[in-house]
């Protein structure tokens, strides 16, 4: 008996994935389809798959075509499928050509024309494309287009930026054109916004009253009513509102919520996190800092992330101690916010102009989880217990710091009509709620 195995992701099942695996089947007697994993689609980049895993395998289940279905979940798996299976030929269509030669070794390598005119990317931009104005500054700017190119379904209209001196400079960067807000407005479908964040209420609210879907760095504002309104908006029309927090798309960071959540280390007492970054001078002047970012800004949305994901809204009170610029109270160097719930408390250190390590600890009565630092852009997180032989290492290779994951997550969220599950309307409400107690003065100094 001739074995055969072949593999895909079958997103969307085509006629030219039914001929590849029909031809496959012919090669053969017994044909093996291996279907790829979410994770190890992402991993080696396909990050706009439309279906399941369950829904593909149940493409290619329904094709009749296959004997056995498997899945592939990690690289250099084919040649251990190979061995176990005790496979005859391995094939795959030709824009594969030459790739997999390295079987050769282990089985035959058979290259299937592949066919023409037909393709699952080609398929999910007919039913959606979006077009995506960019706003704000220039070095996230020039990040999220760069990113932007590793999705499929959108392209950069334009972009309106806060500081024209720096017009030059974006035109040779990105080769798309600038414009005023209410052109790009009227040429987009969706608006991607990183101005400073006194200004985000505004051309948020701006952009929803125009019924166009909005990205906004976080935070989306400066305090919860604002936050509520601008949701409200954006229901009242029919069009998504996100916060962008690029952590809440990160592999590792979304693991080990679940990890924690699933009881891993027994009941959760207590997160520490901390986030600093170097960036801002205190010498600055007035009118650089009304620029930059204060600690809470900057940083306040990241650290409420994972507090929010796991203790919930519902705390019993809050301390915040901040040190903040001498003639300015608005302008926070280092904050630490303690929030007590009712079994436990968050601990979280924030800093523009204060640097320490910055590591994430949350510890259960079973054990605790170590992310190094940085944390928030982590691929490695470890589960440590008393007796270090049950300890448990986790790796997840993150691409493009979770930005390229937001977009798509934003553009996913657009063809639903369903916001992302990671970042909801009430992790941003949670968020805006604690910076708005900031702002109203809520706070004690050092
Ligand atoms: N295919 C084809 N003609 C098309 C589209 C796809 O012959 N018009 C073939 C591909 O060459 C591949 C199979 O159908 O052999 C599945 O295609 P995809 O779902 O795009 O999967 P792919 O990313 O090619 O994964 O480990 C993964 C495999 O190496 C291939």
């Amino acid at each position: 008996m001739i074995k055969v195995i072949t593999y895909g992701t079958f997103d969307m099942l085509h006629y030219g994935h039914r001929r590849l695996l029909e031809r496959a089947k012919a090669l053969g007697d017994y044909l093996i389809v291996g279907v790829t994993a979410e994770d190890f689609d992402r991993s080696r980049g396909k990050i706009n798959v439309r279906q399941t895993l369950m829904d593909r395998i149940e493409g290619v289940r329904a094709t009749g075509i296959a004997d056995e279905i498997i899945v592939e979940e990690y690289e250099g798996q084919k040649i251990d499928d190979i061995l176990r299976y005790d496979i005859d030929i391995f094939t795959v269509g030709s824009d594969w050509e030459g790739k997999f030669d390295y079987l050769n070794e282990y089985c035959k390598v058979v290259y299937l024309e592949r066919t023409e005119g037909v393709s699952s990317t080609e398929i999910r931009s007919e039913d959606s494309y979006t077009r995506l104005g960019v706003v704000g500054d220039i070095p996230h700017l020039l990040k999220f287009v760069r990113e932007s190119k590793y999705v499929n379904g959108v392209e950069i209209t334009g972009a309106f930026l806060s500081d024209s001196d720096k017009e030059v400079e974006i035109i040779e960067h990105l080769e798309i054109p600038t414009m005023d807000y209410d052109s790009l407005l009227e040429q987009s479908d969706a608006i991607y916004i990183t101005s400073h964040p006194s200004k985000h209420y505004e051309q948020v609210k701006y952009a929803l009253n125009k019924r166009k879907n909005v990205l906004c760095e976080a935070p989306i504002s400066l305090n919860k009513k604002e936050c509520e309104e601008l949701f409200e908006i954006a229901k009242e029309n029919g069009v998504i509102l996100m916060e962008a927090l690029k952590t809440a798309f990160s592999t590792a960071y979304s693991r080990l919520i679940l990890l924690a959540k699933s009881g891993k280390i027994g009941n959760i007492v207590s997160i520490d996190a901390t986030c600093t970054s170097l960036s801002y001078s205190p010498v600055s002047s007035a009118e650089e800092r009304a620029k930059a970012w204060n600690s809470m800004c900057a940083w306040g949305p990241t650290a409420f992330l994972p507090v929010f994901g796991l203790f919930g809204s519902n705390y019993k009170s809050m301390d915040m101690v901040c040190k903040t610029e001498k003639d300015d109270d608005s302008f926070d160097l280092f904050t630490r916010i303690n929030l007590r719930y009712e079994n436990a408390v968050a601990s979280l250190r924030i800093g523009k102009g204060v640097k320490s390590e910055s590591e994430m600890i949350i510890s259960g009565e079973k054990g605790y989880i170590y992310v190094p630092s940085p944390w928030w852009k982590t691929d490695y997180f470890e589960l440590r217990y008393e007796n270090p032989q049950n300890n448990r290492r986790y790796f997840y290779q993150l691409d493009g710091e979770g930005i390229r994951f937001e977009i798509a997550s934003f553009l996913k969220a657009i063809r639903t009509g369903k916001p992302a599950a990671f970042l909801s309307r009430e992790a941003s409400v949670f968020s805006s709620s604690i910076i708005g107690q900031f702002y109203s003065g809520d706070f004690s100094k050092i």
